[in-house]
């Protein structure tokens, strides 16, 4: 594989190297990608000799869990002692490390930073923002080669789990020739694919399903927008943990004849995050950014302090006048 050459990579290579103390942390609400990326560079680290600790602000949600090792990842609350280098991992700002993952990213002596998001304002003493890169994981793979490591079956795994997840299971508009042989490559180090799309994807409880009807029926469609909305008692009454909310939106994006699609969930009460997802290259990143949220031109989100009924319309009405501006 060809390595672009990179003055900030070389630069973050050349640190890494050198560091000791190195802890790398996630964003909230950890995806397939952060927590992936969190892993490979991680057990990398691990292998270069490095005293390493990995932590996440959230719980690892239980579709990821079979990535790691029984107490592979801390939370942000259980780090203890002082870190001369942090690296926030996926995070397209710094608040997304969470109160406690802000605060140790802050304490570092060196901060870098390693995303893809396009709003990443560059929190870090080093930056290695890749805005073009489909998933972190792409650019922690070239970091580890960089580094002289050879992937392993242990490095592969999750860098092509971090890959998978963001790209939709290689559906988005964000997957190119490059994202599809960085992921045979990892596919050929022993990662496997159909094992790790049923770990994600599939292997649901019930309730899983007996949500997905509800939303379902709740589908509304306004001028061109997908909505639909669940609430923090009917998860729980399903048996099912919030962050499993979130995949309500890879279906929201499926229906015919929509410029977008927004989906409600109701973390607690007075509390609703909304993801936004976009067709045709529309960029809903701007619409979340109105309600202090932010993401990818194609797929976006916020959190938003109101009681479910309020949110929607609020944000139902920005989105029908963005919506209106949107045409091709
Ligand atoms: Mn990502």
């Amino acid at each position: 594989m060809n390595l672009p050459s990179k003055e900030h990579m070389q630069e973050i290579v050349s640190h890494l190297k050198s560091a000791d103390r190195i802890l790398l942390l996630c964003h909230v609400s950890p995806d397939g990608d952060c927590i992936g990326s969190l892993l490979a560079l991680g057990r990398a680290l691990l292998k270069l000799g490095k005293d390493v600790s990995m932590a996440s602000e959230d719980r690892v949600p239980a579709n990821l869990e079979f990535l790691m090792e029984p107490g592979e990842i801390l939370r942000t609350e259980e780090v203890s002692g002082s870190f001369e280098t942090a690296v926030a991992i996926d995070s397209g700002d710094l608040g997304r490390l969470g109160d406690v993952g802000t605060r140790l990213f802050q304490q570092a002596e060196v901060k870098i930073n390693i995303d893809h998001h396009n709003s990443n304002p560059h929190y870090g003493d080093l930056n290695l923002v890749e805005a073009g890169r489909a998933a972190t994981g792409e650019i922690i793979l070239e970091l580890i080669l960089h580094l002289g490591l050879e992937i392993d079956a242990a490095l592969a795994e999750p860098l092509y789990a971090a890959i998978l997840s963001d790209t939709g299971g290689f559906r988005f508009a964000n997957t190119t020739k490059d994202t599809l042989s960085k992921a045979a490559l990892l596919v050929e180090r022993g990662a496997r694919p159909n094992f790790v799309s049923r770990q994600i994807y599939e292997n649901k409880p019930l309730g899983y399903f007996k949500m997905l009807a509800l939303a379902f029926k709740r589908f509304t469609v306004v001028d061109q927008i997908c909505y639909t909305w669940i609430t923090y008692t009917e998860m729980a009454e399903f048996g099912l943990d919030f962050e499993v909310s979130e995949e309500l939106s890879t279906f929201a994006r499926m229906l015919e004849n929509t410029k977008m699609s927004l989906v409600f969930k109701e973390k607690e009460e007075g509390l609703v995050k909304v993801s936004l997802r976009s067709q045709n290259g529309y960029d809903v990143s701007k619409l979340a950014e109105r309600f202090g949220g932010g993401g990818h031109k194609q797929a976006a989100g916020c959190t938003i302090n109101a009681s479910l009924d309020e949110a929607i319309s609020l944000v139902l009405a920005a989105a029908k006048e963005v919506g209106q501006q949107w045409t091709g």
